[in-house]
């Protein structure tokens, strides 16, 4: 009745902005992520049989939104356990929290692979992406090794299966991620509530919807051929869509610092000059760059000389969540 799993956050290429409507959680459009290695999310579940309350303490604090939510995975997997039992939940990031670093993803993924070891279901990772996506839209992802791929079908349903699946195994095509945190302050407005504000008010909404499984598509291409400089194009552009629907919300979701626009350019400087390496930027003011592994220290170097950066974590693509054995 007890049981810890370990998730990695994961970053997407193909951005997930957006739902079709906020009580089923369904993304409104599908994504394309990295799995990265490095940065991790460890939890421990204790199940109690004579208790029917469930408690989630988040890095030392209790925290009740997080709370709510693991309480709708909770209640799925104790139905498909049969059982019933309070549990008491305990998560630790080794990486900043809410700060744009998909700590939800990778909690959600570690929360549902501990709940259903804690509950003895044995479980793979595609019989417990549908629960993890209930706590957060990206977590499905951070159940997966690699790159993964989230789809969105017309016909999901919000306790239905959900497509998600590894397109390209962590050594079928390396890659490294260079997180660069420029402030590790939680965000104001967090991500859940800012793509339901981009959805009601931005005019640029129904276009990011319009084109982006064309998006997608390509990216799945560009994995397939291992073609990094289409890959870098597609996920640039995925993310600076998603950032134009969340600017032009109202009130605006703003979320870049002068050193996050400083590392977009220095992203591109290096590109032009013949470093394979492009970025991604997501709810929040870190930058993330993708880069062939023979340019990652040089990356690295580069990108720690930007004013205003205060640290820069190097990640690989690592596994989906696992039961610590
Ligand atoms: C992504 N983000 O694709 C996008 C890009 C943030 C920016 O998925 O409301 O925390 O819990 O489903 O999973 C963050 O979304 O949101 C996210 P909910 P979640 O990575």
């Amino acid at each position: 009745m007890q049981a810890t799993a370990i998730a990695h956050p994961n970053v997407a290429l193909i951005k997930y902005w957006g739902k079709r409507d906020r009580d089923t959680n369904l993304p409104a459009v599908g994504s394309l992520s990295l799995t990265l290695s490095g940065l991790e999310t460890r939890t421990t579940i204790w199940l109690d049989k004579d208790s029917t309350e469930d408690q989630l303490v988040l890095n030392g604090q209790p925290d009740s939104s997080a709370t709510a939510r693991a309480r709708l995975c909770l209640d799925l997997l104790r139905e498909r356990a049969g059982i019933e039992a309070g549990a008491s939940v305990e998560s630790t990031n080794n990486f900043p929290t809410a700060a744009g670093l998909a700590s939800s993803a990778s909690g959600f993924a570690a929360l549902v692979k501990a709940g259903a070891a804690a509950l003895g279901i044995d479980a793979d990772a595609d019989a417990l992406a549908g629960v993890a996506r209930i706590g957060s839209g990206s977590a499905p992802r951070s159940l997966y090794d690699g790159i993964v791929v989230l789809e969105n079908r017309e016909s999901d349903t919000a306790t239905g299966s959900v497509h998600c699946a590894t397109i390209s195994a962590p050594d079928n095509w390396p890659l490294a991620v260079m997180v660069v945190i420029t402030s590790s302050a939680a965000k104001e407005i967090g991500s859940t509530e800012g793509m339901e504000l981009s959805r009601k008010t931005s005019p640029y909404y129904q276009a990011w919807l319009d084109t982006h499984q064309a998006d997608l598509d390509a990216a799945l291409g560009a994995v397939r051929e291992q073609d990094f400089d289409a890959l870098a194009e597609l996920s640039e552009r995925s993310c600076l869509k998603m950032h134009a629907v969340a600017m032009t919300s109202q009130t605006p979701l703003f979320y870049w610092s002068a050193a996050t626009v400083a590392c977009m350019q220095r992203v591109w400087e290096l590109r032009r000059s013949g470093v394979p390496v492009f970025f991604t930027i997501d709810a929040g003011p870190q930058v993330k760059a993708v880069c062939l592994p023979e340019v990652a220290t040089q990356v690295k170097a580069e990108l720690a000389r930007v004013q205003g950066v205060q640290d820069v974590i190097e990640c690989g693509l690592g596994q989906g969540a696992w039961v610590e054995s």
